[in-house]
């Protein structure tokens, strides 16, 4: 089969189910015929992540446990992926985590602890990434990563994640230009809301995807596939002239006033 990603290996870290925009991706990239290689955190979405690919007949070259939060753990996964698979074209960091408490009421009453959670969590778990995976994309390669338009606008209750998806965004344009003279691309796709596992639970979602299908020029909201085919050609070499950028998958969204 002749496909956009034939003889590329890329790495997805962040699946925890089928609803996960990382799953999205993955189908995309297998459609297209890339080698992939999972990370997964807690055990709960290591056995998914079997579940799903034995469902979709997807044959990983590796399923490598990586704790974005611990620097140990992120040189250890790219190290096995390094000894294991040797050379890598694309990766998708597809994670974030803030303590429920700051994702409602006020950003003026995030504590420190909280603050530091999210933005290890979400925004420099991109850096240490990029820092481990980097050398092993000897034949130059793309980064992608997830953001979201509250780290642009004030988004009621996205709070503290706001701020980590704005240091997330910013690091994307500095990465952009310290692995540009390497080859390798950096970009970052601001999805509009999807029902995830980590948006369960998490106050105002429902009104906020109505509001989108009353206002983007679309009229509707966009799905996991959206997000997984913008990612595949981010990393795919349709896209080779683009890096630093943050592509809006949002239905339009973002645009109105
Ligand atoms: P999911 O809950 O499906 O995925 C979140 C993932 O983050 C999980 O796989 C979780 O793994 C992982 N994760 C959290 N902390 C860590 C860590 N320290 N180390 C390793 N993995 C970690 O939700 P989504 O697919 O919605 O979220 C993926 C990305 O998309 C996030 O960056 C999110 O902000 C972004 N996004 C989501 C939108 C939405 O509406 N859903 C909209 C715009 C952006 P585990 O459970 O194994 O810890
Ligand atoms: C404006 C909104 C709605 C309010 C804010 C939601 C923010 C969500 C992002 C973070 C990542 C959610 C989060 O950390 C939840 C955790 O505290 C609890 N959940 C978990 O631990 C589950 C089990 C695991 C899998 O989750 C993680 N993250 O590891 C934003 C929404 C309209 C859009 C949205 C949901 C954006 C986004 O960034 O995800």
């Amino acid at each position: 089969m002749q496909g956009l990603m034939n003889n590329k290996t890329v790495v997805i870290m962040g699946v925890a189910n089928n609803r996960s925009l990382a799953w999205g991706v993955a189908k995309s990239l297998h459609q297209q015929g890339a080698n992939l290689i999972f990370t997964y955190r807690k055990e709960r979405s290591y056995l998914k992540l079997q579940e799903l690919l034995q469902e979709d007949g997807i044959k990983p070259l590796l399923c490598v446990s990586c704790d974005a939060n611990d620097d140990e753990s992120i040189e250890g996964a790219f190290q096995e992926m390094k000894e294991k698979v040797g050379v890598i074209h694309g990766l998708v960091h597809s994670i974030a985590f803030a303590d429920k408490e700051d994702l409602k009421g006020g950003y003026l009453d995030t504590t420190r602890e909280g603050y530091m959670l999210a933005q290890h969590s979400s925004a420099y778990s991109l850096v240490a990434i990029a820092r481990a995976a980097s050398p092993i994309m000897t034949e130059g390669g793309s980064i992608v990563t997830q953001s979201y338009i509250g780290a642009e606008r004030v988004v009621k209750n996205y709070n503290v994640m706001g701020v980590a998806k704005a240091a997330l965004e910013a690091s994307v344009r500095y990465l952009a230009e310290d692995l540009g003279k390497y080859g390798i691309r950096v970009n970052t796709v601001s999805a509009g809301p999807i029902r995830t596992l980590s948006a369960k639970g998490v106050s105002g979602f429902n009104d906020i995807m109505s509001t989108i299908e009353e206002k983007a020029p679309l009229r509707r909201n966009v799905d996991q596939d959206e997000v997984g085919d913008a990612t595949m050609f981010l990393l795919s070499n349709l896209s080779r002239g683009i890096t630093g950028e943050v592509l809006h998958v949002d239905a339009g969204y973002h645009i109105m006033g």
